[in-house]
């Protein structure tokens, strides 16, 4: 059935002008060529999941919690734990994927928080060499162009199959992310996209300047991309059009849920502003011409990007100039910085960056043309009515998202000392030695440890999405503890080598679908959903201490340089850390709220990068001995 879907999407087949392999690639794969071959997410066994609960929240409580919680367990083992698990392999029978639906509606469309810093992730590019507004622009049609240029191998599923660890993945999210948006509502969001195999595919961008909303056709009239001469013409037009700023509607877009789905559907009521919202929602991405920031402050040129990423610095700078609910915001600002902010529902990290290697390199290579003119339609201003009520609403909106960004602390920088290559000639997994470098990190500053999220992918899975590495393990606490009590190097090289061989193993259960959070979850919501009230191991302080992640953490790879990813902590006193290993250098992006006196980013990245060199002392020494 599924594969007759995929046919049924699939074009004719015409070729991508410039083509980037990507990461892992399965020579002469098509895109979906595999989805229907890939296996469903597993139910783990019910035994293996609490066996595997109980050791890691062990290092999080007290011998008495500890002892307490192990009572719990041991009754949920016996009701109502094995009813639940029925319930999950009868879902899990019937459905794709059993969590799919359960985990976009628990991870993002349900949550009424605001999605800008705390769900959207902000993805810095490097930085270009023009300095004035038409370099700006330019380059803007550069970027336009090479994204088209991308779309054309989704839409052509000519994209060949990624895999991890020799294993095909599951491509459906590549689908998801061009003309995508999600849409508030007073309850829930929903989540909307128009594929490319629809009778009418939308052939327009959104491109935002000084807060006024242009349409932008991307397409001639017989379907084909418009030259980078043609799109620049045409943002031109919406610079000329929007030199003076306008109310800003997208501010909405930083509100909680619930404020801005009621604003919306009120707004909604007016057809003309209901016709807008709807180009927005189609249109391929948006893009955001951003104005001036200061450029002269005494944070590194990486963190203020990367700000500027995340939630636009500001609503007197480029905050006002965005659409949160957007699935793609490229955003490309004067003095060269650019980079992208994207709303999560769609897809994890590594899509969005085979996206924007590609647009990278793109933009490198894209010589200056002066094509003929093209017939297309001239930029569009969308058409608002706003009433008072909506003007009284931006105005708080503005305070709202204004009092966030004060709040944020970032702190993005390149680790220089070394990379990935060191790791792997040490003879560990990079990615398991920067989170127990973390780990370290973490219990210096702290003195003690904190329950932490790494996201592993499940897209081995037909439309799988992530899976919790819980990076605190018991291995990592002894390791960290032995660190700080400088323990002599034979012991601590041993532990932090044990240290490394278990967060591989979580990792290697993580992504082949045997770890415990999305689990755990499957059977809270198998309860809820069957009329049942919450497990009692779910009511547990062990549980809600285990979810109150004190580091969110992910790892999110790419080939252009100078590129990293960041979003904000997971909790008040918390920490988001996102890491780009490269061979010889690691990017890294940390964020802390300023709320916290406990937490601060600048010194999370010092004590880490310290964390970092110091293991290598405890690992190179060795390496050096046995020479
Ligand atoms: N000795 C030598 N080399 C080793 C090694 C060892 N003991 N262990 C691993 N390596 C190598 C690997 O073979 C790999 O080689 P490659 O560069 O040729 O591919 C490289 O080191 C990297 O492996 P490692 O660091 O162990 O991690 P990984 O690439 O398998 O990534 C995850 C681990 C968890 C990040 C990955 O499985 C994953 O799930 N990624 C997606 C995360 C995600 O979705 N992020 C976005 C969230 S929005
Ligand atoms: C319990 C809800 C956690 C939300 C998870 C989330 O959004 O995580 C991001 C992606 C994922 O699915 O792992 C990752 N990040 C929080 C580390 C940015």
């Amino acid at each position: 059935m599924l594969r007759a879907f995929y046919r049924s999407l699939a074009p004719p087949i015409r070729h991508s002008s410039l083509r980037m392999p990507l990461k892992g690639k399965i020579p002469g794969r098509r895109m979906f060529s595999v989805q229907d071959s890939l296996p469903r997410l597993p139910v783990p066994p019910l035994d293996q999941t609490l066996n595997k609960y109980l050791r890691v929240v062990q290092p999080l409580l007290t011998p008495e919690e500890f002892k307490e919680t192990k009572q719990i367990v041991e009754k949920f083992a016996k009701s109502p734990g094995p009813e639940l698990q029925e319930k999950l392999l009868h879902r899990a029978n019937v459905t794709e994927n059993w969590l799919a639906d359960w985990w976009l509606d628990t991870a993002y469309l349900s949550p009424r928080g605001p999605i800008m810093i705390h769900i959207n992730p902000g993805l810095t590019m490097p930085p270009q060499d023009y300095t004035d507004e038409k370099g700006q622009l330019k380059f803007a049609a550069k970027l336009i162009a090479g994204a088209l240029d991308f779309k054309i191998m989704i839409d052509e599923q000519t994209l060949p199959v990624e895999q991890l660890g020799g294993k095909p993945l599951c491509m459906l999210q590549f689908y998801k992310i061009l003309s995508a948006c999600r849409i508030p509502g007073p309850k829930i969001d929903t989540w909307k996209n128009y594929p490319p195999n629809e009778p009418n595919p939308p052939g327009h961008i959104i491109v935002l300047r000084n807060n006024h909303i242009f349409s932008v056709d991307v397409y001639d009239k017989s379907r084909k991309p418009l030259p980078v001469s043609q799109l620049f013409k045409n943002l031109k037009i919406v610079a000329e059009q929007s030199q003076q700023s306008t109310a800003p509607l997208g501010i909405l877009t930083t509100e909680n849920r619930n404020t801005w789905g009621s604003a919306y559907k009120r707004l909604c009521k007016d057809k003309d502003n209901k016709k807008a919202f709807d180009v927005i929602h189609r249109s391929i991405f948006v893009l955001c011409l951003d104005r001036l920031f200061p450029l002269d402050n005494p944070d590194s040129r990486l963190t203020v990007t990367a700000n500027q990423m995340l939630h636009g610095g500001g609503s007197d700078l480029n905050t006002c100039n965005r659409w949160f609910d957007k699935t793609l915001q490229f955003i490309v600002g004067p003095h060269g910085i650019c980079g992208l902010n994207y709303e999560h529902c769609s897809a994890e990290g590594p899509p969005i960056t085979a996206l924007v290697d590609h647009v990278v390199n793109f933009c490198d290579k894209a010589e200056e043309t002066t094509n003929s003119p093209v017939e297309s339609d001239p930029p569009r201003r969308l058409k608002f009515n706003l009433d008072t009520q909506t003007l009284e609403d931006i105005e708080a909106a503005k305070v709202h998202a204004d009092s966030q960004i004060s709040d944020l602390d970032l702190t993005a920088l390149t680790f220089n000392h070394f990379g990935k290559a060191f790791a792997k000639s040490s003879k560990v997994s990079p990615d398991a030695f920067i989170q127990v470098a973390i780990q370290l990190a973490y219990y210096r500053i702290h003195s003690e440890h904190g329950s932490t999220y790494e996201s592993a992918s499940t897209r081995m899975f037909q439309s799988g999405r992530t899976e919790t590495i819980r990076s605190c393990t018991p291995e990592a606490c002894e390791f960290t503890r032995a660190m700080s009590e400088g323990k002599p190097r034979e012991v601590t090289e041993k532990l932090l080598r044990t240290a490394i061989t278990a967060h591989r193993q979580y990792t290697a259960d993580a992504i082949s679908g045997q770890a415990i959070d999305r689990h755990l979850l499957g059977l809270k919501l198998a309860a809820l959903e069957s009329g049942q009230n919450v497990p009692d191991l779910h009511m547990d302080g062990a549980y809600a201490t285990a979810m109150k992640f004190k580091l969110s953490t992910s790892q999110v790879p790419s080939k252009a340089s100078k590129t990293v990813m960041c979003y904000g902590p997971a909790t008040p006193d918390g920490y988001g850390v996102c890491y780009n290993p490269k061979d010889e250098k690691i990017h890294i992006a940390v964020t802390a709220f300023n709320t916290s006196p406990e937490t601060d980013s600048s010194n999370f990245v010092r004590v880490l990068e310290q964390s970092m060199l110091d293991m290598r002392t405890v690992l190179g020494e060795t390496v050096t001995s046995k020479l």
